[in-house]
């Protein structure tokens, strides 16, 4: 044997064994987020009701209380009561040790030995955690309300050594565009503690609605909490649909206290969100006075970005103190976000007021004066002892001296607060939010747009590349967010919440060089069984069919399922799918002719999700090379210039996956056939959606070419026309044999006056391009 191949057996045979070492760990030790070390020991700890409590050196009450949940939990399931020991040497006992030589607040030690348990942190934080992992130790019965006399609580002996990579793990729930009750609140904060998350974002004023209690202010709840119709559909549909219930809520300033209480025995911060200077319309409404024009308004029912914005008279900032004097006194967190995304300047513009406003201050545009208002906040902000977070678009027009930034907009937001010193929060739209559709099926239910697979999730860095060493110090960590819009009821939000906010977890907690998804997926499954016993209506997504488009000599569509130890069976007839269904093995050529394919995953005889359904077109330019150009603003969905010859329809409305889409110049797209192909009709297919600001191109030209380098015209088609054809451009012509085909197309561009929303930059979507 030579030197390569022992080397060789030698590499594989680690590399095994290091996968194996990871599946055992993740089956027996499932916690989630994965602990920083974690070596696994032989045997088990065993809780009984002879299993006692001990609390060494541990100065105060602190930690017994930090206990308290656990013991009142452990004791609903298990019906031990873990009576308290009057010394640490026995056995059968689990013993909680001050440690003030760990390094961070929220660390912890756990050492689970057959005999006993010991525990040691340097704050209640850190013992609450080590509990946190305990609990996903012990069988998931442990999450019973009622007792379970069947259940051996054993524990898998090992050692953790434990503390998290981030101090600001967040998760944000909007309770303006539907009113979300206390209870499930508190619900929310039970999973996010479970988790080890820390903080939880409390967005409660926006445009449909104000959510807490202002004793100086009643009309912002007796009007400001109502509204009365809800737009029903998505935001882009047309015509709209409205749903004429009266329907709203508030939270009293006692369950506010309430519920902050409930937050600490967790060791969640509660950070209050109160929006401004835009998302203002409950506000206006409530009190019209602090708008530009006087009003009168409406509650808000439809979603989006509305101009009725709090006017920068002097008025606006007394009414935000008192205001904020009162949120203050609730929140013990050192933070109170104050919004500062989307605020229209239109009517600033108009209002003589705020341009007044700009001349006593000098102030050479409004986006000045949005950062006149933020900073003017942060000054009565501080006074009340505590600082400002805001969104991504604090930082035009100056961001205010002591602000945190939190980057949704992108990445990009965030690295410039960092290179400016501020501290900043990750919460990007295309890894951290929520309301996006987590697999790409078009029976999800319905979804703001977006597309965020929990693998997506998972693989955020929150040390984005971007960023110098020495600028890392600022990235105070990551949140996710769950923005409401389409989300009515507490079924409809856990669907979309769990279980992606275990990767959120893991992103929050785990080093860089311990995160192995493999691994995730190995524990999530244990967690999700958590969560069927707790009621919480989980997304199985996770399991879902996902199809990829792959060229290999023709187009073919590549199934897969990120799901360990599932099989995919599948048809192409348009039949459903059974077990007894072919199993999938290797890529299925399309484009050739129309098909069907569905298919359904499927682990241990069962099916996991709903089936995968695709319908392909015939498309003689599937999965060919194509190359889109334009002089700027290119604007990419999901997979780009690929959704245009991967022989599938993009879904409506246009913000289901699927489309090509951008807001730019003139441009052009060229398709290359891989061999000398015979053809004779063209077919542009694009959305004409002009309530949404989607437009299909002011013209096309069509060329084509047989040696791939001068090209002929064979048509050219107007707006008018596409606009009358659904967004489609039709060009037939006497078969050609060609190399290219290339179509320059002229954008639609800035709306015109004589339509809905002129003045505004139009979008293309175009969801294929078929040849014939
Ligand atoms: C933008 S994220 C918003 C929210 C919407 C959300 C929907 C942010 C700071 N503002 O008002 O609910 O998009 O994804």
């Amino acid at each position: 044997m030579n030197f390569i191949t022992i080397k060789t057996i030698l590499l594989f045979s680690f590399f095994s064994l290091f996968s194996v070492i990871v599946r055992t760990q993740s089956n027996e030790y499932p916690i989630i987020p994965v602990p920083a070390e974690l070596v696994p020991q032989k045997g088990s700890f065993t809780l009984n009701d002879k299993t006692q409590l001990y609390f060494q050196n541990t100065m105060d009450s602190s930690f017994e209380e930090a206990f308290y949940l656990f013991r009142e939990h452990l004791k609903r399931s298990t019906g031990f009561d873990l009576p308290k020991a009057n010394t640490n040497s026995g056995k059968n006992i689990i013993i909680c040790k001050l440690n003030t030589n760990l390094e961070k607040d929220e660390a912890y030690k756990l050492l689970v030995s057959r005999s006993k348990i010991e525990i040691e942190a340097k704050t209640p934080i850190g013992l609450f955690y080590a509990l946190q992992s305990i609990r996903q130790l012990l069988p998931m019965e442990f999450e019973q309300t009622t007792l379970s006399t069947s259940t051996k609580w054993n524990i898998p002996c090992c050692v953790i050594n434990d503390a998290p990579t981030f101090v600001y793990r967040g998760l944000h729930m909007d309770v303006c565009r539907h009113f979300v009750s206390v209870e499930e609140v508190k619900k929310y904060i039970d999973q996010i503690a479970m988790l080890k998350l820390n903080t939880f974002h409390w967005h409660l004023t926006d445009d449909q609605a104000w959510r807490i209690e202002i004793k100086k202010y009643p009309k912002l709840t007796t009007v400001g909490a109502y509204r009365n119709r809800t737009l029903q559909g998505h935001n882009n549909d047309y015509p709209r649909v409205w749903d004429n219930t009266r329907t709203g809520g508030f939270y009293t300033q006692e369950e506010i206290k309430d519920v902050v209480d409930y937050a600490r025995k967790r060791f969640v911060t509660i950070i209050p969100e109160i929006e401004m200077p835009g998302h203002a319309t409950a506000v206006v409404a409530s009190y019209p006075e602090l708008s530009c024009s006087g009003g009168p308004f409406d509650v808000e029912g439809r979603w989006g970005v509305f101009n009725d914005v709090f006017c920068t008279k002097d008025e606006t900032f007394s009414f935000l103190e008192d205001v904020l004097t009162e949120v203050a006194a609730l929140f013990p967190s050192p933070y109170i976000h104050i919004g500062g995304d989307e605020c229209p300047k239109v009517r600033w513009k108009r209002c003589h007021a705020c341009q007044q406003r700009m001349k006593d201050e000098g102030l050479e545009d409004e986006h000045q004066l949005q950062s006149y208002f933020v900073k003017r906040m942060e000054t009565v902000v501080h006074k009340l002892g505590k600082r400002i977070i805001g969104w991504d678009e604090i930082l035009e027009g100056g961001i205010a001296p002591d602000a945190t930034v939190m980057s949704w907009r992108g990445i990009a937001g965030g690295i410039s607060a960092a290179k400016q010193g501020h501290d900043v929060i990750m919460t990007p739209s295309e890894a951290m939010y929520f309301d996006f559709y987590q697999s790409s099926l078009h029976t999800e239910p319905l979804a703001i747009g977006g597309y965020l697979p929990i693998e997506r999730v998972y693989a955020f860095n929150p040390y984005v590349k971007e960023l110098e060493p020495k600028d890392l110090k600022h990235i105070l960590g990551v949140q996710a967010n769950t923005w409401t819009e389409y989300m009515p009821d507490a079924q409809h939000r856990e669907m979309m919440v769990f279980p992606r906010v275990a990767a959120l977890a893991e992103v929050g907690w785990t080093s860089e060089k311990n995160k192995d998804f493999d691994s995730f997926a190995i524990r999530l499954p244990k967690l999700m069984k958590r969560y069927d016993i707790m009621g919480i209506n989980y997304s199985r997504a996770f399991y879902s069919v996902v199809g990829t488009a792959i060229n290999d000599g023709g187009l073919k569509l590549k199934l897969s399922t990120i799901a360990p130890e599932t099989s995919i069976h599948y048809t192409t007839d348009g039949s459903d799918p059974t077990l007894s269904s072919p199993i999938y093995r290797e890529p299925i050529p399309v484009g050739e002719k129309e098909m069907v394919v569905k298919a359904i995953s499927v682990k241990n005889n069962k099916v996991m999700y709903i089936p995968y359904e695709r319908s392909f077109i015939a498309n003689k330019a599937g999965g060919q090379k194509v190359v889109f150009e334009n002089a700027d603003g290119v604007r990419f969905e999901q997979n780009g210039s690929g959704n245009l010859t991967d022989c599938t329809m993009g879904g409506r409305p246009v913000s289901r996956p699927d489309w090509f889409s951008y807001a730019g110049t003139d441009g052009s797209i060229t398709i290359e056939f891989e061999k000398l192909t015979s053809i004779s009709k063209i077919t542009f297919s694009s959305a004409n959606q002009n309530n949404v600001l989607v437009y299909s191109p002011k013209s096309i030209n069509f060329l084509v070419s047989e040696d791939g380098t001068t090209f002929f015209p064979v048509g050219a088609v107007w707006h008018q026309q596409m606009a009358a054809a659904k967004g489609k451009a039709i060009v037939s012509f006497t078969p050609k044999k060609v190399k290219k085909i290339k179509l320059e197309i002229a954008m639609y561009g800035i709306i015109p006056n004589t339509e809905p929303n002129s003045g505004e930059m139009s979008a293309l979507f175009v969801d294929e391009i078929i040849v014939e």
